[in-house]
């Protein structure tokens, strides 16, 4: 667990913004059983690189392998729910203006109870056409062995995820940086800082002038440049944080 002066340092930080914003990675998901993006991810898939399957190209090259990859994570999502990671969160959202930004595409920080949530990459509950991004609804998806046709046009249907090698929604992209640039405070939970642009953003509040502070088990390519590395697992820090938040009231 992280030294007590840090959390002390992160809660006095926390407690005296006005503005939050929150960058989550996989890691947040862990505890609620959902493998993170780079763990080995088990049983049937351990023998594919997940960049390879979460790309257009590997969708063209084989769509049946693909679109089962993300029926079974989008089956096992269902299946979990939000951990006290989470549910901090959506409190600290009660407590404080808080700007939710995601890379995870799980949707537990939105049944936790947060608002305001940027989901960067998407969310597997949602899927849409590869040619015009027409919706197709989820109950349609469901159970199907490989993608169907989309009935506007005929194209494949594909999860609304933002694969590798694929743009992030420009709108969304810019309310994230704006977040990042205008907060008070910026807490950086559970991701590894490889990918990008997510992994910018914390840059950007740096820059800015925000107090930064990572919440990982783990050191991260970010670490250095952060104010705070709180070493610990999402679930046990983020309730400290929040509860510290709430006393100070
Ligand atoms: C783009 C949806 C324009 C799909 C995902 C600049 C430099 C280098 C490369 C690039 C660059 N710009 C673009 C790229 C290429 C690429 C990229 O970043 N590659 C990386 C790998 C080098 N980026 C893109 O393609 C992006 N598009 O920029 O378009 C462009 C395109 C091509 C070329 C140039 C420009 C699109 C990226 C989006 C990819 N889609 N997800 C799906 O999910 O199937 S990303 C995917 O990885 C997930 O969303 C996941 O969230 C995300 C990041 O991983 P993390 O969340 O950090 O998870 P990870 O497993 O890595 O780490 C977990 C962490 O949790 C660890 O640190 C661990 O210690 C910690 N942890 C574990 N347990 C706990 C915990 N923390 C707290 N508590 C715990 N209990």
């Amino acid at each position: 667990m992280a030294a007590p002066d840090a959390i002390g340092q992160a809660i006095e930080w926390l407690a005296a913004a006005r503005s939050v914003t929150v960058l989550t990675g996989a890691g947040v998901s862990k505890e609620s059983g959902v493998p993170t993006f780079r763990d080995a991810q088990s049983g049937l898939w351990g023998q594919y690189d997940p960049e390879t399957l979460a790309s257009p190209e590997g969708f063209r090259r084989n769509p049946t392998l693909v679109w089962q990859w993300y029926a079974w994570r989008s089956e096992m999502v269902e299946q979990v729910a939000p951990n006290p990671a989470h549910f901090a969160l959506a409190r600290l959202g009660e407590l404080k203006a808080v700007t939710l930004v995601t890379q995870n595409v799980d949707g537990l920080h939105e049944r936790a109870g947060s608002r305001n949530i940027l989901e960067l990459h998407g969310n597997i509950r949602r899927y849409k056409c590869l040619s015009h991004g027409h919706p197709f609804l989820l109950e349609d998806a469901r159970g199907r062995e490989e993608p169907p046709a989309c009935p506007q046009c005929g194209s494949l249907i594909r999860p609304d995820v933002v694969w590798f090698g694929e743009m992030l929604s420009p709108s969304i992209l810019k309310q994230a940086a704006e977040a990042a640039r205008t907060c008070d405070v910026m807490l950086v939970v559970g991701t590894s800082g490889l990918v990008q642009p997510a992994a910018s953003l914390p840059f950007y509040a740096a820059e800015a002038g925000a107090r930064t502070i990572e919440v990982n088990p783990e050191v991260t390519p970010l670490t250095r440049y952060l104010d705070l590395h709180l070493n610990g697992a999402a679930g046990a820090i983020l309730p400290a944080l929040v509860a510290g938040v709430e006393e100070g009231r």
